[in-house]
């Protein structure tokens, strides 16, 4: 990789995905130090963090939503739309980046989930496929061709923001011990998903020895 046409984004690492949060992440706090190692290579072109930040009446709130509860599906505008626990409330402490990450080297934060009524896992488009963020360009303007993806979930926001980084024609790998998933059992399966489309996963040890 040349590092310095090369992004770090490191995905909603967030106090409400790590444990006591309100939708936890089985073991999200293992990313903390493998994340840390990361942002420590002073290589990176340009580091991004992204932040989930739902106002209270957000779509993906099972509570905003009579009768239903976490984890159920429910169709909107734009297809599927899974429930989730209230979580990341703008300005809450749970939407907060955890004390060990708060002084990072951030170029810029992405905030996300930020419309009531459209979810966006992704860092580049929203749920409904259509309105972007900006970070493609933003990216594109600063000279990088290549993503490497962090955080939390990996099989929710790491994913697709993933997928949308190849889509808008990123080289993009995924940091694996650096990521922590909601259904780690499906990790396996998720990843040959993702080498279709041309997603490579590596450890923190590969992309620091890169
Ligand atoms: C996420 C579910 C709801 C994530 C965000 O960061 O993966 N998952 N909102
Ligand atoms: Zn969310």
């Amino acid at each position: 990789m040349s590092a310095s046409r090369t992004a770090l984004i490191v995905v909603d690492v967030q106090n409400d995905f790590l444990p006591g949060g309100a939708l936890a992440v089985p073991a999200g706090d293992a990313v903390i130090e493998p994340v840390k190692r990361l942002l420590a290579d002073p290589r990176w072109g340009v580091v991004v963090f992204t932040q989930d930040w739902h106002p209270a009446d957000h779509v993906s709130f099972a509570s905003n939503h009579e009768g239903k509860v976490p984890f159920e599906d429910i169709t909107v505008s734009y297809g599927l739309q899974k429930l989730w626990p209230d979580h990341c409330v703008a300005g809450s402490d749970g939407a907060k980046f955890p004390a060990a990450l708060e002084d990072t080297r951030a170029n810029i934060v992405i905030r996300k989930g930020m419309n009531p009524a459209v979810d966006s896992y992704s860092a580049f488009v929203e749920a409904d496929g259509k309105a972007v963020t900006g970070l493609a360009g933003y990216l594109k303007a600063r000279g990088i061709d290549e993503v490497v993806v962090c955080g939390l979930a990996l099989d929710f926001c790491v994913r697709f923001t993933a997928e949308d980084a190849v889509a808008a024609g990123f080289k993009t790998t995924i940091v694996e011990d650096a990521a922590a998933a909601i259904v780690p059992a499906e990790n396996d399966n998720l990843f040959a998903k993702l080498a279709e489309i041309g997603i490579r996963r590596a450890s923190t040890d590969d992309i620091l020895r890169a």
